[in-house]
């Protein structure tokens, strides 16, 4: 159980924190050296099968295209995909963005994606990772998914582009707000960090009173004792 003078030092962490330092998706792009026509492929690919090449980058949100082949989607904060190359149209390659999402209230969320071919979104609430959203043949797709606490939950994005355009967004809404882009913070969008792998249980702590910028303090100050 933690002590009352916690409270003190998580204060602490939060006034030190840097907020641009860790808030942002881990995307790993992957180009494939057959045609991947389906998620199986894409998790094949992923997993090692067939790599051409790859990049990993840092990215605030998923509002990514293919710059010489792309319609912008949804959003218009559009970021190129980190593997791609200038001047050229990119076939057959699949992404991965994880990260730990950021839910401050505890309810029904709806969660969407617009992208051009396909992708997948799963939550880990704490028993495994659940499936929110599953490319069903339709690129603007949503769907509502409960949080019974606030907290932090690991998210993992996975996305494939066959042929022609090239487009992955991924966003939220919750209590009647617009859709706005996972991370996105400046526009209201629900923030995603890394590192928070050592946080508590979110139940603790709610039990706590701490509200979800407390709830990061948590984290960045346990890692750090961990470091
Ligand atoms: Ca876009
Ligand atoms: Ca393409
Ligand atoms: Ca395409």
């Amino acid at each position: 159980m933690i002590k009352p003078i916690t409270f003190v030092i998580v204060i602490a962490a939060v006034v030190g924190l840097s907020p641009s330092a860790k808030a942002e998706f881990l995307v790993r792009d992957v180009k494939s050296t057959g045609a991947i026509t389906s998620l199986a492929d894409a998790d094949a690919l992923l997993a090692g099968a067939g790599i051409a090449s790859e990049t990993t980058a840092y990215l605030p949100f998923i509002d990514l295209i293919d710059p010489d082949f792309a319609v912008s989607g949804s959003f218009t904060n559009d970021l190129s995909f980190p593997n791609g190359i200038p001047g050229q149209n990119d076939e057959n390659f699949a992404i991965r963005a994880t990260g730990f999402l950021v839910i401050p209230t505890a309810g029904t969320y709806t969660f969407g994606f617009d992208v051009d071919d396909q992708a997948r979104l799963r939550i880990d609430t704490g028993n495994g990772f659940q499936t929110v959203l599953d490319y069903n043949g339709n690129s603007f797709l949503t769907n509502e998914f409960t949080f019974l606490t606030a907290g932090v939950y690991a998210l993992d994005f996975v996305y494939l582009e066959n042929g022609g355009e090239a487009r992955a967004e991924l966003f939220a809404a919750f209590g009647g707000s617009d859709f706005q882009l996972l991370g996105d913070t400046a526009n209201g969008g629900l923030a995603v960090i890394q590192g928070a792998a050592a946080v508590p249980e979110p139940s603790s702590v709610i039990m706590l009173g701490l509200g979800a910028v407390g709830l990061i303090g948590v984290a960045v100050r346990r890692r750090r004792r961990i470091a």
